[in-house]
């Protein structure tokens, strides 16, 4: 039987386990990136590891969330990190030089290589044929320190491509389309594995935009083959020697087969409040605009502004819409500034914002009341824009740009292909790695910066045999990372997890975290109830710690999704599904529970028995932990199951 290209690289990756769909594996990592919003916590594990000197043939640190710099702490936090990384080997990408996903594309991923990035959007490099994996940030940092990444082998999906995308359908609208099959829950341990003819006819930063956005599906990863697309892609960017050829076998089976016709595909847009919720622009044009914004992992390549670039030179944009676009990259930012299209963008009305996330993450761009925003971004929760009435909706660049232009939702399908911009592919593109610094040759004499913002990373104790609390919060379906733990203003408290505490759940129960911290000072516990997909979205291991902080011991939930599921072991916190989804009706806020014999019961793979003795009835309680994990958890969280520190 052959292979498909996600298991040949796994193959050559596997230290631990048995590579069979289901089983628990460890793998090597080849390549680790980690941005600022993470990056700070990462570093502090890695430091308490007392590793000389990271162990992967490459490890990059990213500027690139917490560029806003209101107060001392980003840049404080800044200092750390370029510390950091002159000391233990690691390159360091300053603010300013772009959004990792699309610098580490552009500059450093290789196919055939595994990536474990703390950020979600680290599939991006799959679409250079790479494995590249989001995780939580301790997950990283042992990687760094050479330990193996544990994961579910995946069930392998094909996403067989075959056409040609019309003009004014771009590979956006590809993975709004395939979100639309998916959905945004129900996909933990597959990949995404794209093949069919269809293939050669996108790019690289084509490719890793449908990979970027794979990850709100909530698959582990998704990944292209390399070919000679691949090839020409590294060339152009200084980089040939690291290609290799990577395909499929012909005979390599598959779990489940998904056709795509490119040229049907229509333009798409994901409504508020979730990236699942896909409709056809069609369906809403007319629809007024209030703000346009292009730019974020998903759509900020060259190829992307210069459609944009093309669409509005020589016209105005509409007087009712703010239009603000970021490049992806310094590289991307360079390119456009030299070749007109900048000049393009800044004549019709736009705002130019630095590369880097910006209003992706809510900091910076907040629309107006109840206002529509239309934006090239991948995550459209409630609040995420930083205004919690307003509608966030995602669409391609040709959607946005058009958009910009009327004011109003047009259908690019209704513009005439000939008016199309056709963008040649450069001869070359433009890499000046100045804003990238190398470790340093002397780490002895690197002194690590450490702002009043940094504080140590707080460690949990072991589980006890009985939990013994209240119910101190209970939430519905798919509650995002966004949800348990905002970012936008609150984001600069990142590396001080007492402050950032206070923000748990803030958009949802603004007196969580004073409840929560109300039961633990009693000495009880607290638990948190909820419906399917809990932790949704981002890697954010804030989402695990801080409730940590705050006292909570087990999540109790209809699903759970993988990375958080992984943060919350990390953190020494008990993910529990129920047995029957239906008990989710028989549990709420302010109940008071008991848990008992769990270490026994967990020795012996026994179900776990929650006593509600404020409803005096018993609920049973699953869990899908290895071996490994539990005694993890049993230790109260990695740091102490590793002895770290
Ligand atoms: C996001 O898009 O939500 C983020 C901000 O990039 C996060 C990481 C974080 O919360 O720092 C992610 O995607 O993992
Ligand atoms: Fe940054 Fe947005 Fe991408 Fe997250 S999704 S890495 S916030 S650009």
């Amino acid at each position: 039987m052959g292979k498909n290209i996600t298991y040949k690289i796994l193959e050559e990756h596997i230290v631990q386990g048995v590579l069979r769909p289901g089983e628990e594996i460890g793998i090597k990592i080849d390549q680790t990136l980690t941005q600022d919003a993470t990056g700070t916590m990462a570093y502090l594990q890695f430091e308490s590891m007392a590793i000389l000197r990271v162990k992967t043939e490459l490890s990059v640190s990213y500027i690139d969330h917490n560029t806003l710099q209101q107060g001392f702490e980003n840049a404080d936090d800044h200092k750390y990190l370029q510390s950091v990384a002159e000391k233990y080997g690691i390159y360091f990408s300053r603010a300013g030089n772009g959004i990792c996903h699309q610098v580490h594309l552009e500059r450093f991923s290789a196919p055939g290589k595994t990536l474990l990035g703390s950020d979600s959007h680290t599939p991006t490099s799959g679409g250079m044929g790479m494995i590249a994996i989001g995780a939580g940030g301790l997950d990283v940092a042992v990687a760094m320190g050479g330990g193996p990444f544990y994961l579910i082998a995946p069930e392998v999906i094909k996403i067989e491509l075959t056409g040609k995308l019309r003009k004014w359908v771009s590979a956006k609208d590809v993975i709004l389309y395939i979100l639309s099959i998916l959905s945004t829950k129900g996909n933990v341990n597959k990949v995404l594995e794209y093949g069919g003819e269809g293939v050669k006819t996108l790019s690289v930063p084509e490719r890793a935009t449908i990979t970027n956005m794979g990850a709100e599906t909530g698959v582990t990863t998704s990944i292209f083959p390399s070919d000679e697309i691949t090839k020409d892609f590294l060339f152009k960017q200084g980089r040939a020697n690291v290609w290799k050829s990577l395909e499929a076998d012909k005979t390599a089976e598959y779990s489940k087969v998904i056709h795509v016709d490119l040229s049907s595909i229509l333009p798409m847009v994901s409504l508020p409040h979730s990236p699942g919720n896909v409709v056809t622009v069609k369906e809403i044009v007319g629809k007024k605009v209030d703000q346009v914004e292009i730019g974020s992992c998903t759509n900020s390549s060259l190829r992307d502004l210069m459609i944009v670039g093309k669409c509005l030179e020589g016209k105005k944009i509409h007087s009712n819409v703010s239009l603000a676009v970021a490049p992806g990259s310094r590289q991307v930012f360079s390119m456009i500034s030299r070749n007109g299209i900048l000049t393009n963008i800044i004549d019709a009305g736009a705002r130019i914002m630095e590369s880097a996330c910006g209003f992706c993450i809510g900091l910076g761009q907040a629309p107006s009341t109840k206002a529509v925003s239309v934006r090239t971004s991948n995550r459209n929760f409630e609040a995420r824009s930083g205004t919690k009435t307003a509608e966030d909706y995602q669409v391609s660049p040709e959607t946005t740009v058009l958009a910009a232009l009327r004011g109003e939702f047009v259908d690019p399908l209704s513009m005439a292909s000939a008016d199309f911009p056709e963008i040649l592919v450069p001869e070359n593109f433009l890499f000046d790695d100045s804003m990238i610094i190398s470790p340093s040759g002397k780490p002895k004499e690197i002194d690590i910066f450490r702002g009043p913002n940094i504080g140590e990373p707080p460690r949990n104790t072991p589980i006890s045999a009985n939990i013994q609390g209240k119910i101190g919060i209970k939430v519905g379906d798919k509650i995002t990372t966004d949800h348990i733990m905002p970012a936008g203003g609150a984001l600069k408290y990142r590396s001080n997890i007492k402050k950032y505490s206070e923000f748990v759940f803030e958009g949802v129960d603004p007196k969580f975290s004073s409840r929560a911290c109300a039961i633990r000072d009693k000495g009880e516990a607290v638990l948190i109830v909820s419906g399917e997909s809990y932790g949704q979205g981002s890697s954010r291991e804030h989402a695990a710690i801080c409730p940590m902080y705050l006292g909570v011991k087990a999540v109790i939930a209809k699903s759970i999704e993988r990375i958080h599921s992984a943060n919350l072991v990390n953190f020494g916190i008990l993910p529990l599904i129920f047995v029957s989804p239906s008990d989710y009706e028989k549990i709420d806020e302010g109940d008071d529970i008991i848990i008992t014999d769990i270490l026994e019961r967990m020795n012996k793979n026994l179900e776990i028995i929650l006593t509600n003795k404020t409803k005096s009835l018993d609920i049973l309680l699953k869990y899908f932990l290895s071996d490994r994990q539990k005694e993890i958890v049993k230790c109260g969280g990695l740091l102490n199951y590793t002895k770290i520190g």
